[in-house]
């Protein structure tokens, strides 16, 4: 029986998966590397020194560690830069209501970010209360599609995998939800997402009724 709902941020939560995409896009431009939304696909969910070696390897281009550390904390200045302006009302419509719903239903909540931000966004966001834990970037040493990240999740909720739901939006990110034993809800589009248990357009689109069944 499903007791947990996991879900993601960027993408699931509020949209911050367009600033990652335009401050990546700003370094790929500096490095003389096309990088469109197409791309950008495979960069969803996964961590930000992977996301890095994603673009170099797209522009076939070469560098030392410290060079990379360098472009990842400089891509990573710029994000912090873009989301200083978010404000509570960029959480996707609908997706407090759902969170509040399910914790009526004596079920439990729990955020699975890859991102090292996520605590700043949430706090922006000011939704931190609506999680009874909060897992992210700063805690796992393997992101999705590791599993590392939901089983940690589901730890801390006291759940099984098999107990647990996760919300994801990325491909890397249902392909973690599966290895970790767990049911998933993709949200977006069946081409990228079609590992997922069911697809649903927008996070709050999903009717809790079929939580059971999936
Ligand atoms: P940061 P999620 C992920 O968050 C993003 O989808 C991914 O694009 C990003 O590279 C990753 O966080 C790391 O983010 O650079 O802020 O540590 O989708 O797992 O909530
Ligand atoms: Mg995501």
């Amino acid at each position: 029986m499903i007791q947990a709902i996991i879900f993601d941020l960027d993408g699931v939560i509020v949209d911050t998966a367009h600033y990652h995409f335009i401050a990546w896009q700003r370094l790929a431009r500096e490095l003389g590397v096309n990088f469109t939304e197409h791309e950008n696909e495979q960069l969803k969910g996964v961590s930000r020194m992977q996301s890095l070696e994603i673009i170099l390897s797209l522009g076939k281009i070469r560098l030392s560690e410290k060079e990379k550390e360098d472009l990842a904390d400089k891509k990573n200045q710029w994000f912090v830069e873009y989301i200083q302006a978010m404000k509570p009302d960029e959480i996707f419509p609908g997706v407090k209501e759902l969170l509040k719903t399910i914790r009526s239903k004596g079920m439990k909540v729990a955020l699975a970010s890859s991102s090292k931000n996520a605590d700043t966004v949430l706090t922006l966001l000011n939704i931190k209360d609506y999680f009874d834990t909060i897992v992210d970037g700063t805690m796992i040493t393997h992101s999705k599609p590791d599993p590392e990240i939901f089983l940690l999740a589901a730890n801390r909720l006291g759940m099984k995998p098999s107990e647990c739901v996760v919300f994801e939006d990325a491909e890397a990110g249902v392909a973690a939800a599966v290895a970790a034993g767990m049911k998933c809800v993709g949200v977006g589009s069946v081409t990228q997402l079609g590992k997922a248990n069911y697809i649903v357009n927008k996070t709050a689109d999903f009717d809790l009724a079929k939580l059971q069944m999936l």
